[in-house]
């Protein structure tokens, strides 16, 4: 079948197993030469393709609804359901969006951008169809990153609470952009070392002779109770019922257990285990997350196409050295990120201060109060936090921040207009809300020197600062040293014509 012949998810019910296992490959070449173009989401997408292809073989979109945590992971969705043609447009303007996106398809019942939120709108699509008589499941697709969202938390809380049937598909990989720090992880490992665990496993081995068949026997045992007392812990205390770890590149396997979850009562979570960049080395090997959203690259040898000009540098980049400057004189400072260390360019400093360097999660909320605390207990946090993930954190910032008074300097990254990620993602809002706050100092630089001037400023600052900076590079002009600049000052540009004055200001 030829990727741009595909118009509708019903063909795929003829194929056979062969058949869906050489449409992944297909689809994988697709997505990697498409992608080398055009730039997108390549590393999320090659991991589900496998998943995508058996939940359209085994549900009926659009009948049954399938939601896509953030979105950025539906590009297999989006071949399956006739859109193959327009990725050469991907991202770009009046293009195939980079996200579900309603009116672009009916296969997209919900939108996003922003992470997290898509359990609870599935909970609310289950409530709708259940309220009108309609029928069709509800199939939210989440990561094991957006799961460390706090709307996800209370969702799943929710959900589990509800009568409405929703099905969970827990899409595992380990990596939310960069390796995903959650507790999560860590929740298996200790559930694995618990005591419950190992009085079952003591209690198992206590009643059988040891032949090596027997033991065999005895891990397939202990897998299965390891699977129900651990894996599915997590989602079991929510009231959850859990199917899984399921191979998330083993066709059959995942249309086997997908069935089953289609064929049970009430909400279920399927628990599938994938990995990320699967079938295109460097995004497979990948650990840091540049291979989650690519600019165009060459796919042959797996080097990006370079989109900088000469002798910039990104404002990213300025703002974290000039932190990590300032934290090699100053110990109380400490930087935190809701999962976007990469993008934010703090890599460097994690490696440099491990110990006073935070990657919460994508838990934007919990980001703010957490610098919050840190700097009523006597610490100068820095929050580094893009513009549109910051409206998130709003009341963190009014109501534990601002409201106490507390020095937290915040790096608000990608602020003004972003590009192909569009509407979800504009940093256009920030001053409007920001304003609303008393005794807050916004500002923006207009270049790199004014860039590390500011955070020194900040740092300076008893009250909350936001340096607001854009998404891309500037004239890499500074000196090494850090000059404050004090509020309520300018600079003269042009003397110009008495009658026009132009104040600006970034
Ligand atoms: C509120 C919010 N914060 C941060 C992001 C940026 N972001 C996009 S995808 C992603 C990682 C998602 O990880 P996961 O859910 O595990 O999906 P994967 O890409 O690993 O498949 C992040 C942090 C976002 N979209 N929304």
């Amino acid at each position: 079948m030829r990727i741009l012949d595909l118009k509708d998810p019903g063909q795929l019910k003829t194929l056979s197993i062969p058949q869906l296992e050489s449409l992944a490959q297909e689809i994988r070449s697709f997505l990697i030469q498409s992608l080398s173009k055009t730039g997108g989401h390549l590393s999320s997408n090659l991991g589900i393709v496998e998943l995508t292809l058996a939940l359209h073989y085994v549900f009926e979109s659009p009948k049954d609804r399938l939601l896509f945590d953030v979105g950025h992971q539906s590009y297999v969705h989006k071949i399956l359901t006739g859109r193959a043609p327009r990725f050469v447009t991907l991202r770009q303007r009046h293009g195939l969006s980079g996200f579900q996106k309603r009116e672009e398809s009916p296969h997209d019942p919900w939108e996003a951008g922003h992470s997290s939120t898509s359990l609870s709108a599935a909970l609310g699509l289950a409530v709708a169809r259940d309220l009108q008589k309609e029928s069709g499941e509800v199939i939210s697709v989440i990561g094991d990153g957006a799961l460390t969202g706090g709307m996800a938390m209370e969702a799943l809380n929710n959900i589990g609470m509800r009568k409405e049937k929703v099905i969970i598909v827990y899409n595992d990989n380990d990596m939310s952009i960069s390796p995903n720090h959650a507790g999560f992880k860590n929740h298996l490992t200790t559930l694995r070392s618990s005591r419950a665990y190992r009085s079952v496993k003591r209690d198992v081995k206590a009643g059988l002779e040891p032949s090596p068949a027997l033991l065999n026997g005895l891990s397939s045992i202990r897998d299965v109770l390891r699977d129900s007392l651990v894996d599915g812990g997590l989602f079991q205390q929510f009231g959850l019922d859990y199917l899984g770890p399921v191979d998330g590149h083993n066709l059959p396997e995942l249309i086997r257990t997908l069935e089953t979850a289609r064929e049970h009562h009430g909400s279920v979570v399927v628990h599938v285990r994938t990995r990320k960049g699967m079938g295109y080395a460097p995004a497979q090997q990948d650990r840091t997350g540049q291979w989650h959203g690519v600019p165009p690259f060459d796919p042959a040898t797996g080097r990006f196409r370079s989109s900088g000009c000469a002798g910039e540098e990104s404002w990213s980049l300025i703002i974290a050295d000039a932190v990590s400057r300032l934290a090699a004189k100053d110990p109380r400072i400490t930087v935190l990120t809701p999962a976007m260390a990469n993008g934010s360019k703090l890599l460097q400093f994690a490696a440099k201060y491990p110990d006073r360097f935070f990657d919460c999660g994508i838990a934007e909320e919990h980001t703010v109060t957490a610098a919050g605390g840190m700097a009523a207990g006597g610490l100068r946090p820095f929050v580094s936090i893009y513009s549109s993930f910051l409206q998130r954190a709003y009341d963190q910032v009014l109501h534990d921040v601002a409201r106490q008074h507390l020095p937290v300097v915040f790096g608000v990254d990608r602020a003004g207009l972003v590009g192909e990620d569009g509407d979800t993602h504009q940093g256009i809002y920030d001053i409007a809300f920001l304003r609303t706050i008393p005794d807050v100092v916004i500002c923006q630089p207009k270049d790199a020197q004014e860039a590390q001037d500011l955070v020194y400023s900040a740092f300076l600052h008893s009250d909350p600062c936001f340096i607001r900076y854009p998404r891309g590079t500037t004239a890499a002009k500074r000196k090494d040293v850090l000059e404050e600049i004090r509020t309520g000052t300018w600079t003269w540009f042009d003397e110009g014509t008495p009658e026009q004055i132009v104040i600006t200001y970034g």
